[in-house]
C-alpha cells in the first residue's frame, strides 16, 4: 500500500475495466442448429460475420445446437459453426457459451476449437457495475418436476461419461429415441408447467443479488418487469431462432435492445 506505482496500476486497471464494460455485449440462445435446417445455420454464420463482429462480448445461453452427442461427432455443420466462432473470437470478440438442455454434452474440446469460454449455469457477471444473472432457463421451470428429476439424472458426471463411452452410432440411436420421447412428453404438458416459476426466478435473482436476469429456453421472448426487494427487476427472455428469423439482445451503455435479423438485413 502507499506505493505510487501500485496505486497507478490499480487506477489503470479500473479505467481499463470501465472502458471494456461500456462496450457492446450481445446475448443469444436457442438457435437449435441442425444439419436438416441449413438456413438457420447460414443465418447464424452471417450473424457471426456481421453484428457479432462489432461487439466486445457474445454470450450464447444454451441450445446453440438442437442435439450434441459428443465433441467427437464431427459433421460439416459442426465444422462450419466452430470455424465461424473461431474467426469471431480471433477477431477480438470474447465468446462465452452456456450449456442448454439439448447441448449440455458440449465439452472442452469444442470450446477450445471454437475459442469459446464455457459458462456455468447460473453465471453472474457485471455490466457497467450492474450485476446480471445469466441462465439457460430450464432450471427455472421447477413446476415440471419430472423434467427436473430427469435433468439431475442425465447431468450426473458418471451418466455422462458412460454415454460418451458408447460408439457414435449407439449415441445417435439413444439421442433419436430421447427426442421422440421428449416430444411426446412435451405434448402432454400444459403451457404453465413448461414456463418458469416466478418464485424460483425471484429466489435465483436474490441469491445472485441481481435485479436483472437474461435467459432463454422457454421460447417466449419478452421483457418481464416486476418488484424484487421493493425495487424494479427485469427478466429478459431470449427468442428462439428460425430459418428466416433470428434475434439478439444487445446491451450498450446502460440500454437494452432487441434486434431482429433475417435474410433481408444480413444480405452480404
Ligand atoms: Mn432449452
Amino acid at each position: 500500500m502507499g506505493s505510487p506505482n501500485i496505486q497507478m496500476s490499480c487506477m489503470g486497471a479500473e479505467r481499463e475495466q470501465a472502458r471494456l464494460s461500456t462496450q457492446t455485449s450481445l446475448f443469444i440462445s436457442d438457435l437449435h442448429l441442425a444439419s436438416e435446417r441449413p438456413a438457420t445455420v447460414e443465418l447464424f454464420l452471417a450473424f457471426l460475420r456481421g453484428p457479432a463482429r462489432s461487439a466486445a462480448r457474445l454470450f450464447i445461453l444454451g441450445d446453440l445446437f438442437d442435439a450434441w452427442i459428443g465433441d467427437d461427432d464431427q459433421t460439416p455443420m459442426h465444422y462450419a459453426v466452430i470455424s465461424g466462432l473461431r474467426t469471431l473470437s480471433d477477431s477480438g470478440t470474447a465468446c462465452a457459451l452456456m450449456h442448454g438442455n439439448r447441448d449440455f454434452l458440449i465439452g472442452t474440446r469444442f470450446a477450445r476449437a471454437a475459442g469459446c469460454r464455457l459458462l456455468r449455469d447460473p453465471t453472474r457477471i457485471e455490466l457497467d457495475g450492474e450485476p446480471l444473472l445469466l441462465m439457460h432457463g430450464d432450471l427455472l421451470c421447477t413446476d415440471d418436476q419430472p423434467y427436473q428429476r430427469f435433468r439431475r439424472k442425465i447431468r450426473n458426471p458418471l451418466v455422462k461419461r458412460l454415454f460418451l463411452w458408447k460408439s457414435l452410432d449407439a449415441r445417435r440411436r439413444i439421442a433419436a429415441d430421447y427426442r421422440r420421447q421428449s416430444g411426446k412428453a412435451m405434448a402432454a404438458k400444459t403451457m404453465e408447467t413448461m414456463d418458469v416459476n416466478q418464485n424460483e426466478v425471484a429466489r435465483r435473482m436474490q441469491l445472485a443479488k441481481s435485479q436483472r436476469l437474461v435467459h432463454g429456453h422457454t421460447h417466449r421472448p419478452a421483457d418481464h418487469e416486476f418488484l424484487l426487494n421493493g425495487r424494479r427487476a427485469i427478466r429478459h427472455v431470449l427468442a428462439d431462432w428460425h430459418e428466416d428469423r433470428g434475434e439478439f439482445l444487445k446491451y450498450h451503455r446502460n440500454s437494452w435492445q432487441r434486434v431482429i435479423i433475417g435474410a433481408h438485413n444480413l444480405a452480404e
